[in-house]
């Protein structure tokens, strides 16, 4: 990112604060944290509840099935979250009737400084929440899950790896899929045969250039193929617009 403002502060608020390991404790998310690039606050909501029993949740009105989780203590603790990450985090609620994330959206959200994500259970947050303390409702897709923490872990992973410096001898984020708007071409590692099958010998020919040549056709051709949808005329370089236009004669 070129811009001044880059993301290094997340706040992450659910029942359920252990299953934030997944992020702080693997891979280059959890390089990412230890090296001090970016810092999770973890708020449980339990610990703004009034009962013995820690409760969050209560039914619905109007009947039905499930439990609802309160404004006032999902309030509290997006209070508590904004204490911790500054008043001007935008809040972010994961849920089913959300705007489908993307890395166009992830774009915007990476020049925020901080970001709030709260991770809902049962039927999801009573509506005064939603509408007086989220600025954004993400989906993660058209796909029923058992809650927000996993969905909200997901962009949580796709921001982090985008933070400058995060992603190191590894791919450049601006290389990987979806970034340049097109899906990856094959890899290919030892052996050099496997069950018959060869490695394609233009990888084992030396010669860079045409090896980039041959990459940048076999994403062009699978996204073609798998995903045309990701396609746009718009951003398609003049070799990528004679590639297709000779794909397209056969
Ligand atoms: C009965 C209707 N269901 C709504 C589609 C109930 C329901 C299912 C799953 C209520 C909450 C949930 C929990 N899901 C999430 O919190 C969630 C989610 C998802 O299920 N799919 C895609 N993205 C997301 S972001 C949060």
């Amino acid at each position: 990112m070129t811009n001044e403002i880059m993301l290094s502060k997340l706040g992450f608020i659910s029942i359920f604060p252990e299953m934030v390991s997944a992020i702080t404790d693997w891979g280059v998310t959890g390089r990412a944290v230890r090296d001090g690039r970016c810092s999770i606050e973890v708020i449980d909501p339990r610990e703004f509840a009034t009962d013995k029993h820690g409760t969050v949740d209560d039914r619905p009105y109007g009947g039905g099935p499930g439990m609802v989780m309160t404004a006032p203590i999902m309030t509290a603790a997006v209070e508590s979250a904004k204490n911790l990450l500054g008043d001007r985090a935008p809040v972010i609620a994961m849920s089913p009737q959300g705007q489908v994330v993307d890395e166009r959206l992830l774009t915007t959200l990476l020049q925020q400084d901080s970001l709030i994500f709260v991770a809902g259970r049962y039927e999801g947050f009573d509506e005064r929440f939603v509408s007086r303390s989220v600025d954004i409702e993400l989906s993660v897709g058209d796909i029923v899950v058992s809650g927000g923490e996993i969905p909200a872990m997901l962009v949580m992973d796709s921001l982090i790896r985008r933070i400058p410096g995060v992603l190191g001898d590894e791919l450049s984020a601006e290389q990987d899929s979806f970034v340049d708007g097109l899906l990856d071409c094959p890899h290919y590692t030892r052996p050099e045969i496997f069950e018959g099958e060869a490695v394609p010998s233009v990888l084992l020919s030396g010669d860079h250039a045409r090896i980039a040549d041959w990459r940048a056709a076999q994403s062009l051709k699978r996204t073609l193929e798998r995903r045309p949808d990701l396609i746009s005329e718009f951003d398609l370089s003049d070799e990528q617009r004679s590639l297709l236009a000779r794909w397209e004669m056969q």
